[in-house]
């Protein structure tokens, strides 16, 4: 009999998996996540333990079927710009191209964004020759609104650099902001027609409380950290992501897909590993998050495994907290 995953259960057992961006192409659902490699190395903050060196797309024909692994969609050796860390990818579709969106350090060791394209939501992907000029740091997730303006969010402290770009510059001894001081935003930036370029330079998105002031660096509960993602319902752009050392994934709205937006609350409880990672998709009349978990290794940090959970919303647009080992 065919393992078909179950809520909260990995979708696949045969590989590691984490950082899971999913989509609905064809009416079917694509789930593109980073392919964790297996070593004994120890980890560190700078995140040296994610090695990933390859692309592998799932696919499902819906929520009751069993999960495809694709294979090798794209490897490390064929990105021209790229030295290692494939990390977490995203990849969106306009006129019979798909774009894999991907960050992975250059030749300096500066995490840059990427893109390689194909004709198939399942691979294989042809990298670009160079990475998006002007781009920085890890986490692309690419959005494209009811208008067909597409943008592109990204951006992830610590061993994913955002805050050695706060001056626009790499600055290797930059540290980010402390105490009560703003915490940083993810970026965004509008995508040119193509896809391929930024319109304009990246810009800060700016997270408020309820009353309208800055969530502040020592907030480690409720400040962004890494791991994007954008989606609109009802007519609110919302805006979620991890927070890295409390491990939370935690949302903020707004009526703007560039913000500013205000906190909402969590999303989903610390899941076991130190990373959380997610995007969140519909899929029929229901919402899913897909997100991972280190259960699959016993808690290792860099073998992780996708999973799904539904996602449900309130009457006043608020999501239902995900509690992933109870629910
Ligand atoms: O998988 C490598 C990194 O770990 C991702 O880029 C982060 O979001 C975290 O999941």
């Amino acid at each position: 009999m065919k393992y078909i995953p179950k809520p909260n259960q990995p979708l696949v057992t045969h590989i590691y998996t984490a950082d899971p961006s999913a989509h609905v192409f064809d009416d079917k659902l694509y789930i593109y996540p980073s392919h964790d490699i297996e070593h004994n190395e120890p980890d560190n903050d700078n995140g040296d333990q994610y090695k990933m060196e390859d692309y592998h797309v799932l696919s499902m024909e819906d929520m009751f079927s069993p999960c495809t692994d694709h294979g090798e969609a794209l490897h490390l050796r064929d990105i021209p710009w790229a030295s290692q860390q494939l990390w977490a990818p995203d990849v969106a579709y306009k006129d019979g191209i798909y774009y894999l969106f991907l960050p992975a350090k250059d030749e300096a060791g500066i995490f840059r964004i990427g893109i390689a394209t194909g004709t198939s939501p399942d691979g294989p992907f042809n990298a670009e020759t160079n990475y998006i000029p002007g781009s920085f740091s890890i986490d692309p997730a690419v959005f494209t609104d009811e208008d067909q303006k597409t943008y592109l969010y990204f951006g992830g402290l610590w061993g994913g650099q955002l805050e050695k770009w706060q001056t626009g510059d790499f600055l290797v001894d930059a540290i980010a902001p402390s105490g009560n001081s703003p915490a940083l935003g993810p970026m965004v930036a509008e995508l040119n027609d193509d896809l391929l370029s930024f319109k304009n330079k990246p810009q800060e998105i700016i997270i408020n409380d309820e009353h309208g002031n800055r969530i502040t660096a020592e907030d480690e509960d409720r400040r962004y950290f890494e791991g994007p993602w954008m989606h609109k319902y009802k007519g609110y752009y919302y805006l979620s992501y991890s927070t890295g050392t409390t491990h939370y994934v935690v949302y903020a709205i707004s009526k703007d897909p560039q913000g500013p937006f205000t906190y909402q609350g969590r999303i989903l409880e610390p899941v076991i590993g130190w990373t959380t990672h997610h995007s969140i998709v519909q899929y029929g009349d229901k919402w899913y998050l897909f997100y991972h978990d280190s259960s699959l290794s016993g808690g290792v940090n860099h073998k992780r495994c996708v999973k799904y959970a539904e996602l449900k919303y309130n009457a006043d647009g608020t999501i239902q907290r995900i509690k992933p080992y109870e629910d």
